[in-house]
């Protein structure tokens, strides 16, 4: 391929985007960006994320290997730097590679033998940001930013430009106290001056500083750099939204009236087939404590998932509003793509890193909880030419295949460790699916949680590692997931065909590092 038939490719995504938030397919959100996105390229509505949290899920992006085999399982884990990634292939194939926004690749905490880049205290360290021209994971450039909303985690690259733009005291916008357990309670950067609470609901910060802004501006520039010196880029804009905390600058914070959105709730009686910590979520105190280990880490949802409706009407419409503010850059980026001549041969695809509950089923955020909501995602493939334009596919796709899709698309060698499949064949529907299932694993301790979910045309099948309890689906019959089937009579014989099927999938894609050269 010569470096002039090299698509560019352009990966846009959000961070815990509900798959049903596409104003094309939901009426109550407004993207008319993504909607044009979508006009020109195909929605796939079975993508799934190979976990349900960030960490693990981003760095299966970049590595096209799951969690369990990159090795950055859970939250607070690193991506080992020796492991062959997506940027280095399309670097070696002539491709200049960038990543703009959201890592986390590495935890917030670093220590001797597992550094961090993206942890206290470096990431408010702005000298070093200024200065940092090394590759990271791949990406031959990488500008950096690492906090949600209004969280002190605010630093790197995002702190440098809203200083260049003329926000000196853009402290004041963030949290300024250091969360506890971060071992930085009396750190020098507290200031009084500054808030220690958090913000709720609207931002304070001016949109125009807003990290939508920086990460558009300065994917637009990258992209002008890449077009006028001629050469093919790979392009990952990573947007922090909609992840909580619900908060969002004017305007968009009042874009949409509480008590007209809908709010998803509790179906009485739901969780009685499901393991008990489905109910936990329901009490005022739940006490996780078997699931807690010696030195164990935080575990996400594990908690009371309790809420009032007008509580939840409220974050919604923020949640709908940092959504829709998100659309306007992405907006942005693409009409940058128009102006620079290069959109038709550019391969974009959108997506989110993982789903996100607001009252579906009685839950809120994420935890081990794998139903729809939260494992599948929002996604969205471009190629004109190529991938058929305006439709809708139920093709399974798993983020982990963006990285042999991509390196294939370029050209580029697979480094024989990843195990996601190349998705090509099906999005140019030269066949129907490249899968027939998706694997989602979510793993926060040694023992628990360790969950593992199949996840088929039909069926969804999940396991606890240890454990005699479980999750069955019938996706076609039962697609909200009210009846669990795992302990139904009549269906053991399908819980033992899912089984099966699972120990399939998982012999299927273990990583063969090299072919066999030799007979023996
Ligand atoms: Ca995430």
């Amino acid at each position: 391929m010569s470096a002039q038939n090299k698509p560019n490719i352009l990966l846009i995504t959000s961070d815990q985007q509900h798959w049903f938030t596409l104003g094309c397919q939901n009426p109550e959100v407004h993207t008319p960006n993504l909607d044009r996105l979508a006009k020109r390229g195909t929605i796939f509505n079975r993508a799934y994320c190979p976990n349900p949290t960030c960490t693990p899920t981003r760095a299966s992006i970049v590595t096209g290997m799951y969690p369990s085999q990159h090795g950055a399982y859970s939250l607070g884990t690193k991506l080992d730097e020796s492991i062959p990634t997506l940027g280095e292939s399309l670097s070696q194939g002539g491709y200049k590679t960038a990543l703009v926004g959201k890592a986390h690749f590495q935890p917030l905490i670093g220590n001797e033998e597992f550094p961090s880049l993206e942890s206290y205290p470096v990431l408010r360290d702005l000298d070093f940001w200024r200065d940092f021209d090394q590759p990271f994971y791949g990406f031959d450039r990488a500008e950096l930013a690492r906090n949600h909303a209004d969280e002190c985690h605010v630093g790197q690259h995002y702190a440098l430009w809203m200083e260049e733009k003329g926000l000196k005291d853009w402290q004041r916008h963030y949290q300024n106290s250091w969360p506890k357990g971060f071992g930085h309670e009396n750190n020098r950067y507290q200031d009084d001056r500054y808030p220690t609470e958090a913000q709720e609901h609207t931002w304070s910060i001016p949109e125009e500083y807003h990290y939508n802004a920086w990460i558009a501006e300065r994917s637009n520039a990258l992209m002008e750099d890449y077009t006028r010196n001629g050469e093919p880029f790979f392009l990952w804009s990573s947007f922090f939204d909609p992840h909580p905390p619900y908060l969002v600058p004017k305007p968009w914070d009042s874009m949409y009236d509480p008590a007209k959105v809908t709010v998803p709730k509790l179906v009485p009686g739901e969780h009685d087939k499901n393991p008990e910590h489905f109910r936990k979520t329901q009490q005022e105190n739940p006490d996780f404590s078997d699931w807690q280990e010696p030195g164990g880490s935080g575990m996400h949802g594990c908690s009371s998932h309790l809420h009032t409706e007008e509580q939840m009407a409220k974050d919604i419409a923020i949640y709908y509003g940092m959504i829709s503010c998100m659309d306007k850059y992405i907006g942005s980026i693409l009409d940058k793509l128009e102006a620079l001549g290069i959109s038709d041969n550019t391969l974009i695809v959108f997506t989110s890193d993982h789903g996100h509950f607001f009252g579906q089923h009685g839950l809120k955020a994420k935890g081990p909880f794998h139903y729809e909501d939260l494992v599948k995602v929002p996604f969205i493939a471009s190629w004109p030419g190529r991938i058929p334009e305006g439709i809708e596919s139920e093709s399974i796709v798993s983020l982990v295949d963006l990285a042999p899709t991509f390196i294939q698309a370029a050209g580029a060698k697979k480094p024989n460790r990843m195990t996601g499949l190349d998705q090509m064949p099906a999005w140019t529907r030269q066949v129907e699916a490249v899968r027939d299932h998706a694997i989602v694993e979510n793993r926060h301790q040694p023992t628990t949680i360790h969950v593992k979910t199949y996840i088929d045309s039909q069926y969804k099948l999940t396991l606890y590692y240890q454990r005699e309890y479980g999750e069955l689906f019938d996706l076609e019959k039962d697609p909200n997931e009210l009846n669990n089937l795992w302990d139904d009579p009549e269906s053991q014989a399908l819980k033992a065909t899912l089984t099966r099927r699972l120990l399939d999938a998982e012999l299927g894609k273990e990583p063969l590092p090299m072919p066999r050269i030799g007979p023996a």
